[in-house]
């Protein structure tokens, strides 16, 4: 297949706040949060040793990604690991197998992922493929582009090998039904009290850095929607020279301020990855939120160091950090 190799060397070397009636994020259900730990300072600009942050408790998901690390792998080969496990678990209803439905039934996945040279690939409104991380992974390895949508992205993943499968669990299908006779005739809307969208940043032996997002998005959305997490630079954005970033909440309160990108920039700009997230949090609410409106949208930061910050609208914001041999689920920090 042409590639994005090829052609950047043959072309290039020649030459909403109120859209939603949104209650807040789920509070993690399995795991035991504990207080937000100052974040860790290192003097060097590389990492001395490998991290890896998600978003939500994902204890199951962070410990085989840095086994990757441990053995040598990459950043990259890293998030995709952690993202693969929630994709795959049936109990997730935000992310790929098991993930809830739009308003027509059919489960669709948004997904994205970045390298430490700066490529993105991104699926957006895909079906039947469980796991949409490894998707975009061909799409920024296999082809000049960054981003395939529906039906394309479907019969990428079929030409690549990935296998049709059926990700409407009877969990989810039980939930769309029960929620289909509840609001006849209503327009759809959000009416997520479950939000485990897996943002993943991580930091290799080399220093180097990647990240991933991967979603199911809003349950019982309009039928075509796509939200935040596989825009570059919204649900997700890294560069290895400073950091990453990654959101998870109300896609379209991240999209249209391009939330994960701002991030990375203020920390460019001198600020820890606690002060940027925080920064993009009230940057969201001066311009979208209005009192009581309920939506939720969180941050989570990790720069070259090792450091790390979350912020978030409202309280129940949670994230996983695999670091120096420990591996917690810690409480964001939150307007509230
Ligand atoms: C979306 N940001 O599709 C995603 C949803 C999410 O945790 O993050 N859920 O808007």
């Amino acid at each position: 297949m042409f590639n994005r190799r090829s052609f950047f060397s043959n072309a290039f070397g020649a030459s909403l706040a109120g859209l939603f009636g949104l209650s807040s994020c789920q509070t993690p259900t399995e795991e035991t949060a504990t207080a937000a730990p100052v974040a860790k300072t290192n003097p060097n600009s590389k990492a001395l040793t490998p991290a890896i942050i998600a978003t939500w408790p994902h204890k199951e998901a962070t410990t085989p990604a840095m086994e990757v690390i441990q053995k040598g792998g990459s950043a990259l080969d890293a998030v995709e690991a952690c993202a693969r496990v929630v994709e795959a678990d049936p109990n997730d209803q935000s992310v790929g197998y098991g993930g809830l439905p739009d308003a027509a039934g059919n489960v669709t996945l948004d997904a994205c992922i970045m390298d430490e040279k700066g490529n993105a690939g991104a699926v957006t409104y895909m079906q039947h493929i469980k796991h949409p991380i490894s998707v975009a992974r061909k799409v920024m390895e296999e082809t000049i582009h960054v981003m395939l949508s529906g039906e394309g992205a479907y019969q990428f993943a079929l030409e690549q090998g990935f296998e049709k499968e059926n990700l409407l669990t009877p969990k989810a299908k039980a939930r769309w039904e029960k929620w289909k006779a509840e609001n006849k005739g209503a327009p759809a809307k959000a009416n997520i009290d479950q939000h485990d969208t897996i943002g993943v940043l991580a930091i290799d032996k080399n220093g180097d850095m990647a990240g991933a997002c991967t979603t199911s998005g809003m349950a019982f959305k309009v039928p075509g929607r796509v939200g935040d997490s596989p825009i570059i630079g919204a649900g997700l954005y890294v560069d290895n020279e400073v950091g990453g970033a990654c959101a998870t909440g109300v896609g379209e309160l991240v999209m249209t301020t391009l939330g994960s990108f701002l991030v990375v920039e203020l920390m460019r700009q001198g600020k820890s990855p606690q002060e940027a997230c925080e920064e993009a949090v009230k940057r969201i609410a001066d311009r979208h939120l209005k009192p009581g409106d309920g939506l939720q949208v969180g941050f989570l930061a990790m720069n070259k160091k090792g450091e790390h910050g979350a912020y978030s609208i409202l309280a129940n914001f949670s994230y996983t950090l695999h670091q120096d041999g420990q591996n917690e689920v810690f409480d964001a920090g939150y307007m509230g």
